[in-house]
């Protein structure tokens, strides 16, 4: 762990917070980030030489796992021919038509550099499209650091104490709505009290960003017929389940349409990239073509392109690694459930397809508020005794587990005898025993 230390005391003094994005810096676990030096597969290495099951896949993007040769091959293809023209490119071309058949309800793409432009963009065409100020977000979801979206933010925003961030204008918080994840009610009282002036709703049809809460059965059909009824755009954030759910994404594996949708992580392959989609009558209301300006130097990067296209075709072509993925999500999650009952501590296991995140409390987690009554303390336990045993987690408990293609049976036993020894120092059953009596 030396070399970790020694560049985090170089990093702090030239990044804030040692870190170019807050989560990595290990604030919610109180310890040391590991600098990872290269990975492969399911597997990375610090700057030590230690090896670790990945189960952040940064952050997402890695659905086949680390280093996959065809999006290596790829990358060093496309870089051979130039970095970056700041003209149409063909590839820009290809993935937008590839995504086009993919992903339902979309008729167009416009690419951006992260999954916080793509949001950022999508509301910007959501408010000029219908004349419309006001937006509604949930409490505890995450989309990317634009001022109207950090308003009770879920992800490091929450984690790090600041889920409505320093610096944003109250003229620009004022018009950011908040509701309650999984409760129609608290839609439907905004749109009572706001008649006319909701341009959109905003959600992840899986929140991902508050540990891992799924919709409860009709709560994204309720928002579709709310925002039909109320003359207001559905905006799906699917920075993390686009592509990751089902090829479709959410919009396939719920069998809900979005008006417009968000996209990052996946379709960059590891790449910088984001995009967001939807309808012509919509997305041509984009500039060149229409009023709503937004523009990117690299936006489309034939690099970035490369990569994104190769895992796009990838899972196009091999659309059984979604079973495979869900199937070793679902060994992983029953098997810590089994373990958190034998062990008598209280932990939720929340799964949807290949998402996975524990809860360290005796109560079910289905709304934000559930999340927040997870023990942090005991999250930051398991975090530190994971990652001695050699499996690397998400630094903070409200962020989620990434399963890819890489991840093997044996990686989830693995995993899965980690848990169990680190469950049974959290909360050994003699204690619990004891208690009973
Ligand atoms: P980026 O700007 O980080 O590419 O995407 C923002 C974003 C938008 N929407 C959703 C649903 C997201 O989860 C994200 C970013 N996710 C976080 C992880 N919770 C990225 C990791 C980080 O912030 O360092």
């Amino acid at each position: 762990m030396e070399r970790s230390f020694a560049w985090f005391e170089r990093a702090r003094r030239v990044l804030p917070g040692g870190v170019n994005s807050p989560v990595r810096a290990y604030r919610a676990v109180g310890l040391t980030p590991r600098f990872i030096a290269k990975a492969d597969g399911a597997y990375i290495w610090d700057a030590d030489g230690r090896k670790y099951i990945d189960y952040v896949c940064s952050w997402g993007p890695m659905i086949l796992g680390h280093n996959h040769p065809v999006i290596r091959e790829a990358v060093e293809r496309a870089a051979a021919d130039g970095l970056s023209f700041g003209a149409p490119t063909w590839r820009e071309v290809e993935i937008a038509e590839r995504m086009v058949r993919m992903v339902p309800n979309i008729e167009m793409v416009r690419m951006v550099n992260s999954g916080t432009e793509a949001v950022m963009s999508a509301l910007r065409l959501a408010r000029g499209a219908t004349g419309r100020e006001k937006i509604i977000k949930f409490e505890g979801c995450y989309h990317g650091h634009s001022d109207c979206m950090l308003v009770k933010a879920g992800s490091s925003a929450m984690a790090g104490g600041c889920p409505s961030s320093a610096g944003v204008p109250s003229g620009t918080a004022k018009d950011t709505l908040t509701a309650r994840y999984n409760d129609l009610d608290s839609v439907r009282e905004l749109f009572e009290e706001f008649p006319g002036e909701i341009a959109c709703v905003i959600v992840e049809p899986v929140a991902a960003n508050m540990g891992v809460v799924g919709p409860q059965p009709g709560f994204l059909e309720g928002l579709r017929t709310l925002c039909d009824k109320e003359g207001a755009l559905l905006l799906f954030d699917e920075v993390i389940t686009g592509f990751r759910l089902a090829r479709g994404g959410a919009q396939e594996y719920f069998g809900v349409r979005a008006d417009l949708v968000a996209f990052g992580k996946i379709i960059g392959g590891g790449m910088p990239v984001g995009a967001y989609c939807g309808s012509r009558a919509l997305m041509e209301q984009v500039a060149p073509c229409g009023p709503v300006y937004q523009a990117g130097t690299l936006a489309g990067n034939p690099v970035a392109m490369a990569a994104g296209l190769a895992q796009l075709q990838y899972l196009e072509e091999h659309p059984d690694v979604y079973a495979v993925i869900s199937a070793r999500a679902d060994k992983l999650a029953s098997g810590m459930r089994q373990m958190a009952d034998s062990t008598g501590i209280g932990v939720q296991i929340n799964q949807v397809g290949s998402l996975v995140a524990p809860f360290f409390t005796p109560d079910r987690v289905d709304t934000f508020e559930g999340a927040s009554r997870s023990d942090l303390t005991k999250y930051a336990a398991y975090f530190s005794g994971m990652l001695e045993r050699g499996i690397y987690l998400a630094p903070a408990q409200f962020e989620a587990m990434f399963l890819s293609a890489a991840h093997t049976d044996s990686d989830v036993e693995e995993t899965l005898s980690a848990v169990q020894s680190v469950f049974s120092a959290l909360y050994p059953s003699e204690i619990q025993s004891l208690q009973n009596h």
